[in-house]
């Protein structure tokens, strides 16, 4: 028997897990106490770690679709091919005739991580797309203006804080996100333990509201008035202190002019909050000894995503709850994507728009909310072929149906990815990548968002087949027949081994070496203040007020005001959820993650369901303005009266796909009903939260 330690690298947990195996056949996976980060936790989905691997549907090898259906092929001959096709389209129609959209799992992959942005280069297109538009992108937006870098993202320091006040995240289900907090329900419970308070505002009464202190129900998308009204609280009562950062900010005496006529009375009937809880808040935030904000996809996806992040920092910096033990915090990772980042590097943000909405581009990429109208409307910079790499955007993109179409018109599509799914269907040639347990793994991306730094190296536990790729080669292999040039020899090894080396802790001796020496991970330690060493401004200060924001106000100030005409005919906001079972749209081939009672279900308030005469079982028809499901009812008070909520990332049930376990479960797509034309105009992230959609019984 062998025991092989390694991280979990499906979420953004990084859980440390043990497995024993004999050969190829494995024993146990479980937890690894000795895990600095993750201490002894992992959920369900690492189990199923070892169903990825065995896999009867997963793709072995690269494959074409021919008239007589799909047929494998040689990975020479498939480069070949691809290489010429792209390179003629973008001959005939411009270099950025060909699109790319990257998916979730390239953030939790090593050599993804490392080597698209090779392969970008060699493509040579504008047209970039990645799921962070669908997620958090006006995280990035806020530190980009903010701090002067999209990646100096600050986190809740959970384990030390007195007071955690969570906005639109469900981190018990998640296990964090933009604060990657393995085991995030202890870490929960002990605020409370401490004698802290932990308060969510969510429309659902969520597993993470179930631990809190106190749960608020909010109306969807009515955050960033909430946090105005705090700020506007806390200003206007005397309660701001910035404490260690009064040097350290700019913009000031702005916000304090923005933030007028934002009260807390103004506020709580468009946001569903009274007053006097609003006024308690803010109080118990200044008050506590130290307390973060922090807001998250409830938050971001929504129209004014932008505002609710900008805010959220606020809050946090006018409390002087920024850059200081128990507050907002930043990371200091071992790979350090900040390195060699100038200080004053001009902001790229919007230095381009889109052809057909003019969403604005942040670091090289569009909204992925664009994409379809970008295939399916002609003319000059009309998007003919794609590349999807570890994405499934038909069922993970706001009105992802219009992605089938969009896809079926291209003159050519191919993707990277495991299974033949409602995406890939649809390309000439899908090329596989190793998973899992295949790989070698570091988390380049969640080091830099986690509450605690810590530095693990995975070696891959099975050595991949003679004909087997990993992302990584494939992407590099793309990259050289695409340029006709020769292999570098480089690795992600050799890539990871030189950032270590050069990194926060090059004095410590840190490098790759040192991290297989030490299997379960090494401990760096708390977060530490480091502001002054991680801020990229050019005057080196934190801008409280960028106009970006400020610009954006009265559109918010419009949202005190009764709902849009949109609600008569649509009188529901639907939102999602997600579920400790299954990540995304992908790991749902996994029969032990899959079994038991369907989950894709559409919660409602039960006076809600008596009003449309519903009961439990009762199947529901759910109309948007695009498009509509059926799908069986789930009744009880756990959400707020007028919000459904429907789980993302199922409906499985497509023709001439090959997840044949998923497809016991199929589900429904939550994107059929969403609307790309939704965003939040400021930063051009999806709004999936608070679809309009109208409900009747079938
Ligand atoms: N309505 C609604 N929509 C949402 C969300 C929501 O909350 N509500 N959430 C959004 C969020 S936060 C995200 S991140 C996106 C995710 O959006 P996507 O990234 O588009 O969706 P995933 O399900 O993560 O797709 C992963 C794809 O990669 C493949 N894959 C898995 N592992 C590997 C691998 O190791 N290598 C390769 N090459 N392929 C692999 C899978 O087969 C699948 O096709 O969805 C977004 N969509
Ligand atoms: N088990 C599991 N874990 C995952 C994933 C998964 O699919 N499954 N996906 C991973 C990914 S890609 C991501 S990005 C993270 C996301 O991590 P989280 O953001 O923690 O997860 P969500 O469940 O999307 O939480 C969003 C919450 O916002 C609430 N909400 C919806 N609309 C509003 C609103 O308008 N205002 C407020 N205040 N709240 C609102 C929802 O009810 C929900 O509870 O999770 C990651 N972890
Ligand atoms: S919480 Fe995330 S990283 Fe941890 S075991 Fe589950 S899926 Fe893996
Ligand atoms: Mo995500």
């Amino acid at each position: 028997m062998n025991t092989h330690y390694r991280n979990c690298n499906i979420c953004e947990a990084m859980c440390g897990i043990e497995i024993k195996h004999k050969g190829e056949e494995i024993i146990s996976i479980k937890p690894d106490p000795k895990d600095p980060f993750s201490r002894g936790h992992i959920c369900p989905k690492a189990v199923a770690l070892q169903d990825f691997y065995k896999d009867p549907d997963r793709i072995r090898a690269p494959m074409k679709r021919t008239i007589e259906g799909w047929q494998e092929i040689s990975w020479e001959e498939a480069f070949s091919e691809i290489s010429r096709k792209i390179r003629g389209i973008q001959a005939k129609y411009g270099t950025d005739a060909v699109g790319a959209y990257a998916g979730n799992p390239n953030a939790h992959n090593l050599g993804s991580a490392l080597y698209l942005k090779q392969f970008y280069k060699a493509l040579g297109s504008k047209n970039r797309f990645s799921s962070a538009s669908a997620d958090q992108l006006p995280h990035h937006v806020a530190s980009n203006y903010m701090f002067g870098a999209g990646m100096a993202i600050s986190v809740p320091d959970i384990d030390n804080t007195d007071y955690m006040l969570i906005i639109g995240g469900n981190p018990v289900v998640s296990n964090g996100s933009m604060m990657s907090a393995a085991g995030a329900p202890g870490r929960i419970k002990d605020i409370k333990k401490r004698g802290g308070k932990v308060v969510v505002i969510d429309p659902r009464k969520t597993e993470t509201a179930a631990l809190a202190t106190e749960h608020l129900f909010i109306r969807p998308e009515k955050d960033a008035l909430l946090l105005i009204a705090m700020i506007n609280t806390i200003i206007s009562e005397d309660l701001a202190d910035l404490g260690h950062l009064q040097n350290a900010v700019t913009g000031y005496s702005e916000v304090i002019e923005a933030v007028q006529g934002f009260t807390a009375d103004a506020v709580a009937d468009a946001t569903g909050i009274s007053a006097g809880k609003i006024l308690e808040i803010a109080r118990d935030i200044a008050s506590a000894p130290s307390a973060v904000c922090y807001s998250r996809m409830g938050a971001s996806t929504q129209t004014f995503g932008g505002l609710c992040l900008w805010l959220t920092n606020v809050l946090n910096i006018i409390t002087g709850n920024f850059d200081r033990e128990g507050g907002a915090m930043f990371p200091l990772p071992a790979l350090d994507l900040l390195q060699g980042v100038p200080k004053g590097r001009p902001n790229n943000f919007g230095r381009y728009h889109s052809r057909i909405s003019g969403l604005p581009n942040n670091h090289s990429e569009f909204p992925i909310a664009t994409l379809a109208e970008e295939i399916l409307t002609e003319g000059e910079g009309q998007i003919k072929a794609m590349f999807t790499i570890a994405g499934n955007p038909v069922l993970s993109a706001p009105g992802g149906d219009e992605l089938t179409s969009a896809f079926q018109s291209l003159e050519y599509m191919v993707s990277v990815d495991i299974y033949l799914n409602e995406t890939t269907k649809h390309a000439n040639i899908i090329l596989p990548a190793t998973t899992g347990l295949e790989i070698a793994h570091y988390d380049v991306f969640f080091n830099s968002f986690a509450v605690r730094n810590t530095a693990k190296f995975s070696q891959p536990m099975f050595t991949k087949k003679p004909n087997q790729k990993h992302d990584w080669e494939i992407l590099k292999a793309l990259s050289n027949y695409l340029c006709d040039r020769e292999d570098d020899g480089m690795t992600p090894e050799i890539m990871l081994d030189m950032g270590l080396k050069t990194g926060p802790y090059k004095d410590q001796g840190m490098s790759l070496q040192k991290l297989l020496d030490n299997p379960h991970g090494i401990d760096l330690g708390p977060l530490k203040p480091c502001l002054a060493e991680r801020i990229k401004t050019a005057d080196g200060k934190i801008q409280l007020a960028p106009k970006i924001y400020l610009n954006d106000l009265p559109r918010l100030k419009n949202a005190l005001n009764s709902d849009s005409e949109v609600r008569k005919i649509f009188p529901f906001a639907m939102i999602g959820r997600r579920l400790a079972r299954s990540h995304n749209t992908w790991t749902q081939n996994s029969r032990r993650l899959v079994k038991g009672k369907p989950p894709c279900t559409l919660q409602l308030h039960t006076l809600d369901a008596n009003n449309l005469g519903l009961s439990k079982g009762d199947k529901a028809k759910v109309r948007s303005e695009t498009g509509s499901v059926i799908l069986e009812v789930d009744i009880n008070d756990n959400i707020l009266q007028g919000v459904v909520s429907i789980p993302q990332g199922w409906g499985h049930n497509h023709e001439n796909t090959k997840m044949n376990i998923a497809a016991t479960q199929p589900g429904i797509s939550i994107n059929t009903l969403t609307n790309s034309k939704r965003v939040d105009p400021l930063t051009g992230n999806a709004a999936f939260n608070g679809t309009p959609v109208a409900i009747e019984s079938v």
